[in-house]
């Protein structure tokens, strides 16, 4: 008996040191994100299910919501009529949406801390994206990406999602939120849910956001679109772009689907992205306070917008109190305001909290400028309206410049600057491409205005 007893406490004890063992092993693992994982979880504990509270009782301002076809869920997890569905459970422990508070994060005091990439981030090592199949670890932002589009633009936008699929998204399943003027067909949504790793979801965008407004005066507007089509400006004649554009201005982050997440990340048709992306940029935005960022940076077409700074100094005159005091100026502007340098972030591709979007900062900016009516008697772009908005209300710091998120949308490439940085990345775009050190670019002014060191061997890329 006593020796059965003995057998007994070695059992026991050999178990126990196994246990042991298990956890010390999986606390020192090392893989993508690893020190974000361990600080955002400690961070997460007891924060769960705020992101819930983001708006989804909300409807978009100006009227009911938005009918159509909410919520088909992809990946073959059957479909949901409903406006404000719940997610299915398997669905669910992929895709977790979870809220981190930023607010709650020590401020950072070196510049490196907030580029990416980071040199001195251990947790940012590149070149560590899990094989195709393996999941990341660690917690998921309340994030989607959101694509705009038509039926038409299936084929193109299903290169784009293979290509965020294969170097990101694959390890992370991020929703996926297409929105249309019209219903999406059934080939449309086949392909697209096939192609996505997270949850796929399809609105309709409600006829109040999609169509000229009551105060606009439609025959001055068909003069102008007329006049546009003489001169030859780039879809100066098309009352869909400016349709479009009205939208990813002021009403794609209210729609009731969106009003669902915090963090968006926009896909267009026939992008490409030339590296890896071996960490979560939403949860890198979070955790370094970010609300907005950019890959390309250029210069507007002045025809398209010979108005629009007016307009935003009408807007700083009438709510001052929207206007931050550490901001982003002299990124716009090279007379302290007077006039607009025409720089602005390129558009198609951002990484933004919808939060921010959502404030009354935003709104109350979009509503001025929308009442002036240049998205229709000229042909205002969302990409100068969100960025002078981001460069007007946001803290210069909470904007972020993607080095490593190798990018190209016609006809602009954004390849990181830096040889390891692409080595590391698996990146397979030509540093000669790059348009960053281009005269053109205003990248180069963003890293002058936040005082950043410039990459390294940037001088080598110009
Ligand atoms: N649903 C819908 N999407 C549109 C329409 N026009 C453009 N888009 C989408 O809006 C985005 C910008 O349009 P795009 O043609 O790429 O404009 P560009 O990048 O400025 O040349 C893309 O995601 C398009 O798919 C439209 O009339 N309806
Ligand atoms: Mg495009």
């Amino acid at each position: 008996m006593a020796g059965s007893q003995r057998y007994f406490r070695y059992i026991l004890f050999a178990v126990l040191a196994l246990v042991v063992i298990f956890f010390i092993s999986a606390s020192s693992g090392v893989g993508p994100g690893q020190g974000y994982t361990q600080k955002a979880s400690d961070l997460l504990k007891g924060q769960g299910s705020l992101y819930q509270g983001s708006g989804s009782n909300s409807v978009p301002a100006g009227g009911a919501p938005d009918a159509g076809q909410d919520s088909k869920v992809g990946s073959g997890s059957g479909s949901n009529g409903d406006a404000n569905p719940t997610l299915d459970s398997d669905v669910k422990s992929a895709a977790a949406p979870q809220h981190t508070d930023p607010s709650s994060l020590p401020p950072s005091t070196n510049p490196h801390d907030t580029t990416s990439p980071n040199p001195n981030a251990p947790s940012l090592h590149a070149g560590q994206t899990p094989p195709l199949g393996q999941k990341a670890p660690g917690p998921r932002m309340n994030a989607t990406f959101v694509t705009l589009a038509r039926n038409s633009d299936v084929w193109e936008i299903s290169r784009s999602i293979r290509q965020v699929e294969d170097r990101f998204n694959h390890a992370y399943n991020y929703d996926w939120v297409f929105l249309n003027d019209a219903d999406f067909d059934d080939t449309f949504i086949k392909v697209t849910t096939a192609l996505t790793s997270g949850k796929t979801r399809y609105g309709k965008i409600a006829s109040e956001h999609w169509g000229f407004p009551s105060f606009i005066d439609q025959e001055k507007a068909r003069k102008v679109r007329e006049d546009m089509h003489e001169r030859k400006i780039i879809y100066g004649d098309s009352v869909s772009y400016r349709h479009m554009c009205r939208y990813e201005s002021g009403f794609f982050f209210r729609h009731p689907i969106m009003l669902e997440y915090e963090w968006y990340w926009r896909v267009e048709p026939s992008i490409e992205l030339f590296c890896d992306v071996s960490y979560d940029p939403f949860k890198f935005m979070a955790d370094n306070k970010k609300k907005y960022s950019f890959v390309l940076s250029l210069y507007e077409y002045v025809e398209t917008i010979p108005t629009l700074w007016d307009s935003v100094k009408g807007f700083m005159k009438a709510h001052p109190e929207h206007i931050v005091a550490d901001n982003s100026l002299a990124f716009l502007s090279d007379d302290g305001g007077e006039s607009y340098n025409h720089c602005h972030f390129w558009s198609n591709f951002e990484v933004g909290n919808l939060d921010w979007l959502r404030s009354k900062a935003y709104v109350d900016y979009f509503d001025h400028l929308d009442r002036d009516g240049g998205f229709f008697y000229e042909r205002w772009g969302d990409a100068p309206v969100h960025s002078i908005a981001a460069g007007l209300m946001l803290k210069k710091e909470e904007i972020h410049f993607f080095n490593d998120i190798a990018y190209y949308h016609v006809p602009f490439t954004h390849c990181p600057t830096g040889e390891q940085v692409r080595l590391d990345n698996k990146c397979h775009c030509n540093p000669k491409n790059n348009f960053d050190w281009n005269g053109y670019s205003c990248t180069k002014r963003f890293f002058e205005v936040n005082k950043l060191p410039l990459p390294e061997g940037y001088e080598k890329e110009q």
